[in-house]
């Protein structure tokens, strides 16, 4: 007897239009936190097949096109240049080395590229290079990501025009930790940002860290305010933190492996048309808890070995992982 897969889903899954209305409040999220386990788990499912083929998953390889160095003082960052963390500098890379890496992550079966620069913002001299690397990274076939920054309109309209599909930005956590986390730029100011490369016409990649200390509230402050966004982010990545030496954050008590799964499940839950990134920190995850993941709606990932500047799983483990779970990747 052959057993039917379960009837995927009606292909274009649209996010919903801008509101200025709430779609989540805060004491709601937090009663989705609050479910017992079996039963988040079960609505977040039903919510993930309603909008998307439940064995599909989006995979995206990240390529440091300018490591180090940055101005910003983001607490978890092996970046900064306000900690010590032992990282070389690096100035932006060239045209063609973009090229391969990008060549190197479609073999690899990835169908973004998402390009990321440790800068506070791209300075208007930058933008010729950065916008040749959006035009010749599409041209290969890939959709392409950046993240580079705080943007002005008129660099975000130069990046749409360019063919970037993607802008990441993450407002990192809830509005109440945020201090805690980063003092050089404040939370509007990314907020800011967002509505540029919203404005611009591009599609939005915005989440946050957990496992920095914060608190289930912080968690939930930040769902909800990536919920009510105007219009929520097609692509939500939920990082686990990468513990960096010589960060403030890098002593940090990792999350619970359970209230990670919630936290992914109470996303899809919020974000119904959205991807959910299970982004960084899959290198420290066991099979099972990523597993749990996917059935708690995480619809997208990053392959290759490296992120930015930290580890990820090797191509062998995850081709493994795939196999054993019956993950495709997802179609763009
Ligand atoms: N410099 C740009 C910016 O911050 O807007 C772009 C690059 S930055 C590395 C992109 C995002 O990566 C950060 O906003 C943060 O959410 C995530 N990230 C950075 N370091 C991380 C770490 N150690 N663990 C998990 N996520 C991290
Ligand atoms: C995102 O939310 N996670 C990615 C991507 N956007 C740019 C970055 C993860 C970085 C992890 C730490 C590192 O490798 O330096
Ligand atoms: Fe700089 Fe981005 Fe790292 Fe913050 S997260 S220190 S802005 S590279």
């Amino acid at each position: 007897m052959t057993i039917e897969p379960i009837a995927a889903r009606p292909k274009a899954a649209a996010v919903p239009t801008a509101s200025t209305e709430l779609r989540w409040t805060v004491p709601q999220a937090r009663a989705l936190f609050e479910l017992p386990f079996a039963d988040l788990i079960f609505r977040a499912q039903s919510v993930h097949r309603a909008h998307f083929d439940a064995n599909e998953v989006q995979m995206s390889t990240l390529l440091s096109i300018k490591t180090g160095g940055c101005a910003e003082d983001c607490g978890y960052c092996s970046q900064s240049s306000h900690f010590d963390t032992g990282l070389k500098a690096t100035k932006l890379m060239n045209l063609d080395a973009v090229k391969e890496a990008a060549a190197a992550a479609k073999a690899g079966g990835a169908s973004r590229f998402c390009m990321g620069a440790a800068w506070r913002e791209p300075k208007d001299r930058d933008m010729d290079a950065v916008c040749a690397m959006v035009s010749e990274v599409k041209a290969m076939g890939l959709e392409t990501c950046m993240t580079l920054g705080m943007l002005t309109e008129n660099q975000a309209e130069r990046l749409a025009d360019a063919g970037l599909d993607y802008y990441n930005h993450n407002v990192d956590t809830g509005p109440e930790y945020y201090g805690k986390v980063i003092t050089t730029r404040t939370l509007q100011d990314r907020l800011d940002t967002l509505e540029r490369v919203r404005d611009a016409g591009m599609s939005v990649c915005c989440g946050g860290i957990v496992g920095m200390g914060e608190e289930r509230d912080d968690r939930i402050g930040m769902l909800v305010m990536l919920a009510n966004l105007p219009t929520p982010p097609e692509s939500v990545p939920i990082n686990s933190l990468m513990k960096v030496k010589g960060t403030p954050l890098g002593d940090s008590n990792p999350i619970d492996g359970i209230e990670f799964v919630r936290t992914i499940a109470a996303a899809r839950i919020m974000m119904p048309a959205s991807v959910v990134r299970l982004s960084a920190g899959r290198e420290h995850m066991s099979e099972e808890l990523q597993s749990l993941c996917f059935l708690a709606g995480a619809n997208s990932i990053f392959i290759g070995a490296k992120l930015l500047t930290t580890k990820n799983p090797a191509k062998e483990k995850d081709d493994a992982l795939w196999a054993k779970l019956g993950i495709r990747p997802m179609d763009v």
